[in-house]
């Protein structure tokens, strides 16, 4: 091995997904952006092969991005690493890091970088990072609207398929974090950081340059507020291309939808969760039944189709709140309307079972062994990959509620699923 410094950043594969080639990674991408706006010498690795690692000679550095489900492979790639190139420096990132460090400081890693990796990773590379194991060097807003658009080598982005409404699309981020509490979710009350409508205009014409006709904007909190809307739409709305979003009913407002619609915007995803009240107000969802319906009627009549995404296992569910999400389904399902894309066309949504990661409120208060939630362990989390929407629509069910069985749980999605799914429009 030479003395040059060489970094291999590997996304992880999915095998617990339909197809992990749908949405590229876009934290890995931003990195590699990132370091070779840094000069770092930096290459992608999306399939990284354990019965090849000659192929990983020159590498000096082993940058491992993780989310949860995927635990298991990573620290599989480091043991591998480790016993074939002793010496070399390997790191592990993303998500699983935040929300697992203590996990994740059993395993033998030169470094876990919790949350941004921008600066760590290159502090690491130059040979400056502070000598501790975990490194948290956070990017501010500021900064990071300075750094370079993720990484979107064609050759790279082609590997990746995905559609909306037959429209060959990729992703863009508008902002990180999330400001709302809901107690299910890790990214509750995260810092919200905005990049420049400038900087998300820079990305629609690289992305539309490619030949891609649709974007799926994938921030939790694109609507926001109506004056961010405004600004985004300002912008998108210029370049004809189509669109996806996230939405929340608290916040959809008739202008706020036509202004979503007349740039573009042909479906949005939403987090119903719940046809129940009573489970929208456990888990602070700060939105009513009422307000759900309304947000599906609203974009339907703009011509924007509603995927919602709902699940089944929160705090208190029970046969009456399984019905109450049955009559949601209903009302979601009957909709027929005219998209903007001249079709007549259905709403879709997705039915999963809920798992408590770390991070999340209800976990930490399960964890603690209060009571305050209506959900009981039927296992040790710490032997399911965790994944909520697996193959064929599968959850790891890991809970139970006072009413309800897990195998209860599993059953009432199944038969939702068999119910509705015929009514979502090819
Ligand atoms: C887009 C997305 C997806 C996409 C694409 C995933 C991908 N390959 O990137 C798809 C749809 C495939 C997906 C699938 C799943 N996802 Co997802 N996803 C997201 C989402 C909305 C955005 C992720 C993103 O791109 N963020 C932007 C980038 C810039 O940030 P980042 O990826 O975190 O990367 C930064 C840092 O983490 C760090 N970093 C990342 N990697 C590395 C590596 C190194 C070496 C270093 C130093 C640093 C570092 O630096 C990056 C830049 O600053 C997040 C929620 C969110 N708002 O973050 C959930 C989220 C990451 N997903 C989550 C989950 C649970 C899943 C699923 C398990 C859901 C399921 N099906 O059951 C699957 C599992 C897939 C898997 N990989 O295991 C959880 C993760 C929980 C956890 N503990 O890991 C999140 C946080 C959502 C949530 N609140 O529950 N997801
Ligand atoms: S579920 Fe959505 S709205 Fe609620 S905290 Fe998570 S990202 Fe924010």
């Amino acid at each position: 091995m030479s003395d040059h410094q060489r970094l291999l950043l590997i996304a992880l594969r999915d095998p617990f997904l339909d197809s992990d080639r749908v949405m590229p990674p876009i934290g890995v991408m931003s990195l590699q952006s990132f370091m070779l706006s840094q000069g770092v010498d930096s290459v992608i690795e999306n399939d990284f092969d354990l019965n090849a690692l000659e192929k990983y000679q020159d590498f000096t550095h082993f940058g491992i991005s993780c989310m949860t489900p995927q635990r298991a492979q990573a620290y599989e790639i480091l043991h591998a690493v480790r016993a074939r190139f002793p010496g070399r420096t390997v790191i592990l990132g993303g998500p699983h890091v935040k929300y697992y460090l203590e996990d994740c400081k059993k395993e033998n890693f030169d470094y876990l970088v919790v949350d941004d990796g921008e600066w760590a990773l290159k502090a690491i590379m130059e040979g400056t990072a502070p000598a501790e194991r975990v490194l948290r060097m956070p990017v501010s807003e500021a900064q990071m609207n300075e750094f370079p658009i993720p990484y979107r080598d064609p050759a790279f982005l082609s590997q990746y398929n995905y559609t909306f409404l037959g429209i060959k699309a990729t992703t863009v981020l508008t902002a990180k974090g999330c400001p709302m509490s809901c107690t299910f979710c890790e990214d509750a009350r995260t810092t919200v950081r905005s990049y420049s409508p400038a900087i998300v205009e820079e990305q629609i014409l690289q992305i539309k340059g490619m030949g891609y006709e649709g974007i799926m904007f994938f921030d939790d909190i694109f609507t926001i507020s109506i004056k961010r809307v405004r600004e985004l739409t300002n912008i998108i709305g210029k370049h004809h291309i189509h669109f996806r979003c996230f939405g929340h009913a608290k916040r959809m407002t008739d202008e706020m939808c036509q202004l979503l619609a007349e740039a573009g915007c042909v479906e949005t995803g939403f987090g119903a969760e719940s046809g129940s009240q009573k489970i929208l107000d456990i888990t602070r969802k700060r939105t009513t039944v009422e307000s759900n319906m309304e947000y599906v009627e609203r974009c339907n009549r703009h011509g924007i189709k509603v995927k919602a995404f709902l699940m089944l296992g929160l705090p208190g569910e029970n046969h009456q709140t399984i019905t109450e999400t049955r009559e949601f389904l209903r009302f979601l399902m009957s909709k027929r309307f005219k998209s903007r894309l001249g079709r007549e066309i259905s709403n879709d949504f997705d039915m999963t079972i809920f798992f408590p990661y770390q991070g999340t409120a209800i976990r930490s208060g399960l964890d603690r062994g209060t009571n305050e939630f209506d959900l009981f362990f039927v296992g040790d989390a710490a032997d399911y990959a965790g994944f909520y929407k697996g193959k064929g629509g599968s959850s790891d069910t890991i809970l139970r509620t006072s009413a309800l069985s897990q195998q209860e749980l599993i059953k009432a999605q199944n038969e939702l699923m068999d119910e509705f799914k015929k009514y979502v429009s090819l």
